[in-house]
């Protein structure tokens, strides 16, 4: 395997945490088929529930029931399974928000604005990520519509780039999410270039080691539909959060906004 940097998953850890996760949202699940056994239907009791942010509230209530127990369960030392390269594919090309405009990747920066403006506070090229540490592993991208996928990731931890260039922290120090959680901003929000698409991170998953800023897939630089010439991947999320094409990043007290929570999926989107 060609790995520079791969996190080792201890599986009775995961194992646990998976086992845990399962049990508590079959619970979740069972407000749902309370409805379906009442006689009623569960759809038929679902079309007659009111709507609560766009959805069926039971469904709000699973949603919101699964954000608690999967950020309860999140831990940054629980690190989602790896598998060999071999095993790795290319997914397909999903979602295009964001993409559609030209992009001159000579022209391209990833910039850092200041919380809440749209102030910049850094602006950095290519090279400059090329120069962080390189980490690659091999990991599932899981996309909600049902299907999912094998993929080898390469780039730079979210974490090392801030640390780097002194973000995400109120002091400018380097992150450290476990020794010292309350000088991290609480959040961190990515944007296409176009504003087009943008996503929302809560600061474990972001700095969790398995969080990249991802310039390779498969061993290759990204295509333009994968998100040339930057994209995020985190192991903790499912893949609408997965931002391709990023442009800017901020990091914030506030909840980003979400392009797809804004539709009435879940915000957290953790798996
Ligand atoms: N800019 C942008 N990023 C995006 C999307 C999108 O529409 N626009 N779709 C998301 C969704 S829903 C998924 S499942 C993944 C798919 O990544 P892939 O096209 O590399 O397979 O990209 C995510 N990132
Ligand atoms: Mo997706």
């Amino acid at each position: 395997m060609t790995t520079s940097e791969r996190p080792e998953s201890e599986p009775s850890d995961v194992e646990r945490a998976r086992v845990d996760l399962e049990r508590r949202t079959r619970r979740s699940f069972a407000v749902g088929a309370v409805a379906a056994a009442s006689g009623l239907g569960a759809w038929a009791w679902l079309r007659n529930a009111s709507t609560v942010g766009g959805l069926p509230w039971p469904i709000r209530r699973v949603l919101e029931g699964n954000q608690v127990l999967a950020e309860s369960a999140f831990r940054s030392d629980r690190l989602a399974p790896t598998f060999p390269a071999s095993l790795a594919k290319m997914p397909r090309v999903n979602g295009r928000i964001g993409l559609e405009s030209p992009l001159d990747p000579a022209d391209w920066r990833l910039r850092v604005l200041a919380p809440d403006t749209n102030r910049r506070l850094g602006e950095y090229g290519f090279d400059q990520l090329l120069a962080l540490p390189r980490v690659e592993f091999t990991a599932e991208l899981k996309c909600v519509e049902g299907w999912s996928t094998i993929v080898r990731w390469a780039g730079v931890r979210l974490i090392d780039f801030a640390a780097a260039f002194g973000f995400g922290t109120r002091d400018g120090a380097p992150p450290d999410p476990v020794g010292h959680p309350a000088n991290l901003f609480r959040y961190v929000g990515f944007a296409t270039p176009d504003r087009e698409y943008y996503v929302g991170y809560d600061v474990a998953s972001a700095f969790h080691p398995q969080t990249l800023l991802c310039y390779e897939m498969d061993g290759r630089p990204l295509s333009p539909e994968h998100g040339a010439p930057l994209r995020l991947f985190a192991s903790v999320k499912y893949g609408y959060k997965l931002i391709k094409r990023i442009g800017t990043i901020w990091f914030s007290d506030r909840r980003p906004a979400d392009f797809w929570a804004e539709q009435g999926y879940d915000w957290y989107a953790g798996h």
